[in-house]
């Protein structure tokens, strides 16, 4: 098992997605993300293995590379080519929870920024333990939340950050969405985002992980 999971954790590393895919070079014709991704489920590895073992591994590998300066935003950009193409196995897993709709998350990575995967891997588990997911995408203000809000009171929003620079914006957010209602509620995460600062800006949930966030939205549902 650990062999095809460190396989994986190279693929996503280096921004292998396919067999077919040219990059890197010196991977060519060999099997990259997406078809170790189906051989290990295949073998029985469970989906949360394959993504906390292989996938979050390999990327927190590149963002390293990245801090010491050692590989550039197009490689972070092969990583990310290469994480999706395995999540597309990974999704059905996620989502194939209750099917009764518990409530409904609205989601989105916040203005400024474009990281998607954290944002994408929530959606699809919190998705999968029963709750309709209403996913805005990246770069999401506030103007984007409110008619959802309008439409759909009582709508939990939940916001992911992965830049120090634009975190700030989420500040905004729950400003305006506790402002529209004080009961509205917003829960936030993403790598640089933490307790404290989930405190500072009046956010009502933080979590490192999206278990975090389906216990809290499990336990308002109850
Ligand atoms: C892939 C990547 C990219 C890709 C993104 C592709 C995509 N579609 O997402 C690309 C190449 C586009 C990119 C661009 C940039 N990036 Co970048 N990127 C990364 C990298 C390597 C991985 C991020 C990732 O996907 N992690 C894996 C996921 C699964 O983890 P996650 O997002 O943290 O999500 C988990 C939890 O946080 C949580 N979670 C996430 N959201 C939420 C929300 C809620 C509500 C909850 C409860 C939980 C939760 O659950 C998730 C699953 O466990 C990180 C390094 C790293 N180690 O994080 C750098 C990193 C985030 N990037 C960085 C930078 C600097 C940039 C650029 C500014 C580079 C540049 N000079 O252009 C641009 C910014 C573009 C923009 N405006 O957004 C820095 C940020 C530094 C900082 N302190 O702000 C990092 C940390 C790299 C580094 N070490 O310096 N990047």
């Amino acid at each position: 098992m650990s062999d095809i999971l460190e396989k994986l954790t190279v693929c996503v590393e280096r921004g292998k997605a396919n067999k077919v895919s040219p990059y890197p070079p010196d991977l060519k014709g060999q099997d990259g993300a997406d078809e170790l991704t189906a051989e290990a489920i295949k073998k029985g590895i469970s989906p949360d293995d394959i993504l906390q073992k292989a996938l979050v591994v390999g990327m927190s590998n590149i963002g390293q590379k990245f801090s010491e300066g050692k590989a550039f935003v197009p490689e972070m950009l092969m990583s990310a080519k290469a994480m999706k193409a395995a999540m597309v196995h990974l999704k059905p897993f996620f989502t194939s929870g209750e099917v009764k709709q518990k409530g409904t998350v609205v989601l989105g990575t916040i203005q400024g920024d474009l990281h998607d995967i954290g944002k994408n891997l929530v959606a699809m588990m919190v998705e999968g333990a029963g709750w309709k997911v209403i996913d805005l995408g990246v770069d999401v203000g506030f103007d984007k939340i409110e008619q959802i809000l309008k439409d759909n009171p009582g709508t939990i929003v939940g916001l992911s950050a992965l830049l120090t620079t634009t975190m700030v914006n989420m500040k905004t957010v729950v400003e305006k969405v506790k402002a529209m209602n004080p009961d509205n509620i917003v829960m936030i995460g993403g790598a640089p985002v933490t307790q404290d600062y989930c405190d500072e800006i009046g956010a009502d949930f933080y979590s490192s992980d999206p278990q975090g966030a389906i216990d809290y939205l499990n336990g308002i549902a109850s």
